[in-house]
């Protein structure tokens, strides 16, 4: 149950896609569904019995983990009969004996899940609950015992052999979520991109993926493509990373001959990995302002080396990042996290205003979370770390931060979503304007005095946005957003863009 309106999540989709080509197609029908967060967890599980399914599997992140028990929970106390209840992905892993039960799921699959749910379906199918011959899943077996099977780590999909296409299935397609590799060259602490942990990158053949791309890029709503690999252009990769990209680049012309817009593209890169080459590929791609992201995390060499286990020459990746915010201009996104080991409140702020100075479209600002699996979670204590024990597993404190802290980092995140990232709150881009065109230097005091300004002139409202803010960080922007297109707002709309406007105005005059 991803979190997005207009499209399915990629996992339904290769599941669904695998069980058509690999499993017992003809005896199944599968339906993908996908429901919004805020949707009521009755309403959701009236929706899904609807069907009357046999089987349900539910797709579990840090953002959905405890609106799905919700909806395991309704689905159990309304249904006589109850369908065999599955669950996957990648918030599943950390605590699974504690997911299955009578009142929870029947099935937990660990890990990649494309063998594992054609097989539970096929011996479902044959009448059986017997899954003990699969590996890496945790089952309920009769009413009470939790049987966990062979661990296997081995077992993760060799996806090169799956030459078969994606199924795209129907939704609207306004955006779409494709991934032509798995898994990422690094370990870093604090990730669980990788779950293999192999430090590897498994591929799908190119025939595939160009395929699948065809048929995409043929779907005549969509706008945005997010292509969710680790990277593309690592030293060995580049060929196929170029090969990819100019795909793209021929499919976006076929689309702009027949009169179709062409398809705005997303996708995460490592600056390490750009030269001229791929940048001058990525630049003639239609990215959204922001469509490369960089996941700086913290410009601290030692708290990436050391916490993080990241390589980071400090001289040369800030050089390399300055270099590229040149050459891909409004295209890049930086990222960064408050909250992380090692680093305190004055190390984030550091880190902020060396990416205000990029001058980038997009900053993404991101309150540190502590995955259940990752290292940095397994070492808690090392740090000092306490955090939310139920998903999203936010940090709560540290030996470096303290819940003050957080609170002002969040605050000063927020006015920086709010005032400097492009069309966050479109009405405030004027501000934005004023702090690319007339503030010199270090920004980041702008922003504390818009923080001082709707803390001192907008208290209730600030304090509303904030608290949404730190449950959601969407959910924070969007109530932002929402306040300022209402057009009842108008009056204090206006009043904020103009106190804003002067505040940036005064940096600009020091
Ligand atoms: C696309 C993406 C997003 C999208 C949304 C995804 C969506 N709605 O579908 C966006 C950009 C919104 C997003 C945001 C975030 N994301 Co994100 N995201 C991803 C990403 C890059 C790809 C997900 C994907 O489609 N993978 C491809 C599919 C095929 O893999 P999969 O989902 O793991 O599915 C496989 C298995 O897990 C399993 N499986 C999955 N579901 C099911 C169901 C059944 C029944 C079965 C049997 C098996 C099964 O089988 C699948 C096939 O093998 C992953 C990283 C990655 N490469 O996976 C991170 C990832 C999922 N995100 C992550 C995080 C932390 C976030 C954020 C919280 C970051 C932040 N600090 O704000 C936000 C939160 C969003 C929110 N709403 O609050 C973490 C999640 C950790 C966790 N325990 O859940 C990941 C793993 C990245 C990481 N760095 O560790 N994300
Ligand atoms: S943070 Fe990025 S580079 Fe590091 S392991 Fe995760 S995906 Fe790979």
């Amino acid at each position: 149950m991803p979190d997005s309106d207009v499209t399915h999540g990629l996992a339904m989709r290769t599941l669904k896609s695998y069980l058509a080509h690999r499993g017992p197609a003809d005896a199944v029908e599968v339906t993908l569904r996908t429901f919004s967060l805020r949707a009521r967890e009755d309403a959701v599980a009236a929706e899904i019995m609807q069907s009357r399914p046999h089987i349900v599997g539910f797709s579990r992140y840090v953002w959905n983990g405890t609106h799905l028990n919700g909806v395991v929970r309704k689905i159990r106390e309304s249904a006589p009969s109850c369908p065999l209840l599955l669950a996957g992905g990648p918030d599943v892993a950390h605590d699974p004996a504690r997911s299955v039960g009578r009142k929870g799921f029947d099935v937990v699959v660990l890990g990649e899940g494309e063998e594992a749910f054609r097989r539970i379906v096929e011996i479902a199918l044959a009448g059986s609950s017997q899954f003990d011959s699969i590996p890496n899943i945790v089952y309920r077996k009769g009413d009470s015992e939790i049987v966990t099977t062979r661990p296997a780590p081995e077992a993760f999909e060799d996806i090169s052999s799956h030459d078969f296409p994606l199924i795209l299935d129907a939704d609207d397609h306004r955006m779409f979520r494709y991934e032509t590799s798995r898994g990422c060259h690094f370990r870093c602490r604090y990730c669980k991109w990788d779950r293999s942990g192999a430090r590897k990158i498994r591929y799908y053949p190119i025939e595939k993926v160009k395929g699948d791309l065809e048929r995409i890029f043929a779907l005549p709503r969509l706008a945005v493509l997010e292509l969710v690999d680790s990277t593309f252009f690592r030293p060995r990769d580049k060929a196929r990373g170029l090969e990819i990209m100019e795909t793209i680049h021929r499919l976006n012309a076929g689309r702009e001959a027949s009169g179709l817009a062409p398809v705005g593209v997303v996708t995460e890169q490592n600056h390490l990995f750009l030269d001229a080459e791929t940048c001058a590929t990525l630049s003639r791609l239609p990215l959204r302002n922001g469509g490369i992201a960089l996941g700086l995390q913290t410009i601290d060499a030692e708290v990436n080396q050391k916490v993080l286990g990241r390589g980071f020459n400090r001289r040369t990746s800030l050089h390399r990042i300055a270099e590229l915010s040149r050459d891909l201009g409004s295209r890049l996104a930086i990222d960064v996290i408050y909250g992380l080991p090692g680093e305190g409140y004055g190390g984030y702020r550091r880190s902020l205003a060396f990416v205000l100075t990029l001058r980038t479209a997009h900053i993404g600002m991101y309150h540190f979370l502590v995955l259940p699996g990752t290292h940095i979670a397994d070492h808690a204590a090392q740090y000092g770390i306490r955090y939310e024990t139920v998903s999203p597993h936010r940090l709560l404190s540290s030996s470096t931060w303290s819940r003050e802290d957080l609170l002002e980092a969040a605050k000063l995140s927020f006015a920086v979503y709010l005032f400097y990232c492009e069309d966050v709150v479109p009405q405030l881009n004027p501000v934005r304007r004023v702090i690319l065109d007339e503030v010199r230097g270090n920004s980041l005091p702008v922003f504390d005095d818009l923080v001082r300004y709707l803390q001192a002139e907008h208290r209730p409202l600030f304090s509303r946005w904030l608290r949404t803010f730190q449950d959601s960080m969407l959910d924070g922007l969007t109530d932002a957003y929402r306040f300022f297109v209402r057009t009842e707002n108008g009056a204090v709309a206006r009043r904020i863009l103009s106190d804003a406007v002067a505040i940036a105005k005064a940096h600009a005059e020091r």
